[in-house]
């Protein structure tokens, strides 16, 4: 049969999510990204939450969508709005899963120190996991690698020693990016005993998993180490968009969070999640700097207008586009609503 015939019918059926949603992706997280901006560098974490969360909620309630937030700001009791469950969009549109960060890296934020961002991603009901908000051990590398190079379980000098032999380098050319955390003590040593460098982040796993993607770019070629489920599921999210190759493994720390992730679907506490299996289907992703970043310049607040940075990406295509917005009517963005 003619391939275009044979491929054309599934395109104009718009299998997966309206592309539509893909642009309006971005007004979501230029808002919050925006909103979170204007508290950068006061020291105040709490407020630029806050302000990104506020922003994010109101732009995400006119989005033609019947959304459910799966990934989010923690359960009701704890998070005023966007807590897991909550329902979000005009409701007039198809149902979705909904994993967002309005502010990733609030202490980077805080501190206006590179990469926090504010973050989303959608996806078809039923199509995220469900990640209680504990920890997450992950490993991820960019695209181009063979698939099925690494291994979660296997010890990290190897898989340094692999990347490398794979890319073509020498292991001191590879960079690993880590959590600066005590509980990567070991992981540092063993990664180092290699010859590779260290790339030591303080917040941001979001923006460490992404930045394997571009390596030249950003001189990253692997993350390694335990940061938040939640954010796991938001790499993954980008992953499946952009490229790449991921595992995760919930990490907990009581009976009461292994029970918490099986009410949520993680019945096998020590299952290994790719990223395809943690973001299924049609995904669409976007994120937008808040601070200056490897990848995403912060908001500018410029004497004529607002400057945002965006990477807005959907998995069905694998189109990621870059949006750099110069916003001039600046009042939508004090709107309350
Ligand atoms: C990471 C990091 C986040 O949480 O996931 C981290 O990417 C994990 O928690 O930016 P700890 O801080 O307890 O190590 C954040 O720092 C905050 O969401
Ligand atoms: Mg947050
Ligand atoms: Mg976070």
């Amino acid at each position: 049969m003619d391939l275009e015939l044979a491929v054309k019918p599934a395109r104009r059926a718009g299998k997966g999510l309206d592309r539509i949603l893909t642009l309006e992706l971005v007004r979501v997280t230029e808002r919050a990204a925006v909103a979170a901006a204007r508290l950068r560098g006061r020291g105040d974490e709490k407020a630029a939450d806050q302000a990104a969360v506020d922003a994010m909620r109101n732009e995400l309630n006119r989005l033609p969508i019947s959304g459910t937030v799966v990934i989010g700001e923690g359960e009701r009791d704890e998070a005023p709005m966007l807590y897991i469950g909550e329902e979000v969009g005009t409701g007039s549109g198809p149902k979705v899963d909904i994993a967002l960060d309005p502010l990733e890296g609030t202490t980077i934020c805080a501190k206006n120190q590179p990469n926090s961002i504010a973050v989303i991603a959608i996806a078809e009901a039923g199509s995220l996991l469900n990640a209680p908000d504990v920890y997450m051990q992950k490993l991820a590398i960019g695209p181009g690698y063979r698939p099925g190079l690494i291994d979660i379980d296997a010890p990290p000098a190897e898989t340094i020693r692999v990347l490398a032999r794979e890319k073509g380098v020498s292991v001191a050319e590879i960079t690993a990016c880590i959590l600066d955390r005590p509980r990567h003590a070991k992981l540092i040593e063993e990664v180092r005993s290699t010859g590779a460098a260290i790339r030591l982040i303080g917040d941001g796993d979001v923006a460490g998993v992404i930045h394997t993607t571009s390596p030249d770019e950003t001189g990253i070629d692997v993350y390694l180490g335990i940061g938040g489920a939640p954010e796991g599921v938001l790499a993954a999210a980008a992953l499946r968009c952009i490229g790449g190759q991921m595992q995760g493994r919930l990490v907990t720390h009581s009976e009461e969070q292994r029970q918490r992730a099986a009410r949520m679907g993680v019945v096998d506490i020590n299952r290994v999640f790719t990223h395809e299996e943690m973001a299924r289907g049609d995904v669409l992703f976007a994120a937008t700097g808040v601070t200056d970043g490897n990848m995403l310049s912060g908001v500018r607040f410029g004497k004529t207008g607002i400057t945002t940075d965006t990477v807005v990406m959907r998995s069905s295509t694998g189109t990621v586009r870059w949006i750099k917005a110069t916003h001039q009517d600046l009042e939508k963005f004090d709107e309350a609503g």
